[in-house]
Parts: C-alpha cells; structure tokens; sequence
C-alpha cells in the first residue's frame, strides 16, 4: 500500500452513516473515494457525495456512491481532500490539480476539512510549489502581464500537448513561481483585489485535520 492509499483509507474512517461529503480532488483524494465506495457496497454506508470535481464526481458515481451538488445540501459535514503543500499554521497551497475553485467553495461549506497528504507535502513556508490562480479568460494575457510586472513569474498552464488548461469552470489557471510566500495573508488579500481573479490557490484558516503518510506510519495532526 503506498502512503497516498495509506492516509486515503486512514481519512475515510472519520466518515459516518448519514454524513453529508465533500469529495476531493487529486491523486490522494481518489484512494478516498475508492475507499468510501468500497465502504458503500460492502458496509451499506449511507452518505451523499459533493463532489469537487467533474473527476470525482464520476468516481463517485461509479462507486455507487450518491452524489449532490454544494446548492443541493444545506452544508458539508466533513470535506476531505488533498493539497500541494501544508506550512506548520496549517495554511495551505491546493490547485495543482485545477479544482481549486470549487474546492475553495465547498471546503467554506463544510464544518470539518481534513486534508490527506504524503510527506513531502509538508514544508516550512509556502511557496516553492507554483501558487495557481484560476482566472477569466478575457483580459488573462492583461492579468499575465500584471504578475510578471510584479515579479510573480507567472505561467499560463498548459498541458503536455501545449494546450491551455481548461478548469470545470471554463476558466484558465496562472500559475506563480513565488518560490518562497512570506505573509500568506498578505498575497492573499492582495490576489483578492485583481480584477479577472477568480480564486486563488492559497488556502488560510480553513483545515482542522491533516493526515500524514510517512514510510513509518500515517502521522495525524489536529
Ligand atoms: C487537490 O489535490 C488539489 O488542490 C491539489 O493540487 C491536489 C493534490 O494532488 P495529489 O493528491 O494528487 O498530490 O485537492
């Protein structure tokens, strides 16, 4: 078992009969679904799905397991999902997978988010993974330019074939190339005010549990 199926099993234990979901996104979360799923067919666990994703959300169905919109629940109860990197305040970089969206909006929803990560997850400042920005695509070459005049080293994300990154959304994703972030609170205000900014990838004060998997064992921090 390798150590994102560790903390992926490990993270579904904390979900109960009658719980309402938010199902992650990314490499991670999919061992939690797949776990969840395994659960709903052979526990007859009863929970609704709030999928953070088109990809999840067909993972989850294909598992059986029932599945509703954020606007079709009254709230979340636990969301568990992954993330790129974690700091020691629990503040936390997600996108790398370009959900961050609707991951920002059902974590916000939710009253318990765990999140689940292997260790290399785990650094002491944010920064050195690419902070992704989901933005508009009209005017994204304007805000492009924003950032490289700020000194942010922005990309547009492309995938391997050299194709602009579409999220769920229709929107595009800039990716930063901060290498070290050190007032989070700061950008992420200052992220807030640029016009054509959808979200950001920054998330602050919004997890109460991760879950770590080590060689040695799976490591829980509340
Ligand atoms: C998702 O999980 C994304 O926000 C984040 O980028 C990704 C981490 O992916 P993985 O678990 O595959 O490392 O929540």
């Amino acid at each position: 078992m390798n150590l994102k199926q560790m903390v992926g099993i490990e993270a579904s234990k904390y979900v109960k009969d009658g719980m309402i979901v938010g199902l992650g996104t990314g490499s991670t979360a999919y061992y939690m679904i797949e776990e969840l799923g395994r659960r709903v067919k052979e526990e007859n666990l009863q929970i609704v799905g709030v999928p953070t994703s088109i990809a999840s959300k067909k993972q989850a169905e294909g598992l059986g397991i029932p599945v509703k919109t954020i606007d079709e629940v009254p709230y979340v109860d636990l969301t568990i999902d992954g993330a790129d990197e974690i700091d020691p305040d629990f503040g936390g970089i997600k996108g790398g997978g370009a959900a961050l969206l609707f991951e920002k909006i059902v974590a916000t929803y939710s009253k318990k988010v765990i999140w689940i990560v292997d260790q290399s997850k785990m650094v002491p400042t944010l920064g050195k993974f690419p902070l992704p920005i989901e933005v508009i695509p009209y005017g994204h070459q304007q805000v492009l330019k924003q950032f490289s005049d700020l000194g942010w080293q922005p990309s547009l994300r492309k995938n391997a074939a050299g194709e602009i990154v579409v999220t769920d959304c229709g929107h595009y994703i800039i990716d930063l190339h901060l290498e070290k972030i050190d007032d989070t609170h700061k950008l992420a205000k200052q992220l807030d005010t640029i016009v054509g900014v959808v979200e950001h990838g920054l998330f602050l004060d919004m997890v109460h549990t991760v879950i770590i998997g080590t060689p040695e064992g799976v490591k829980t921090i509340h």
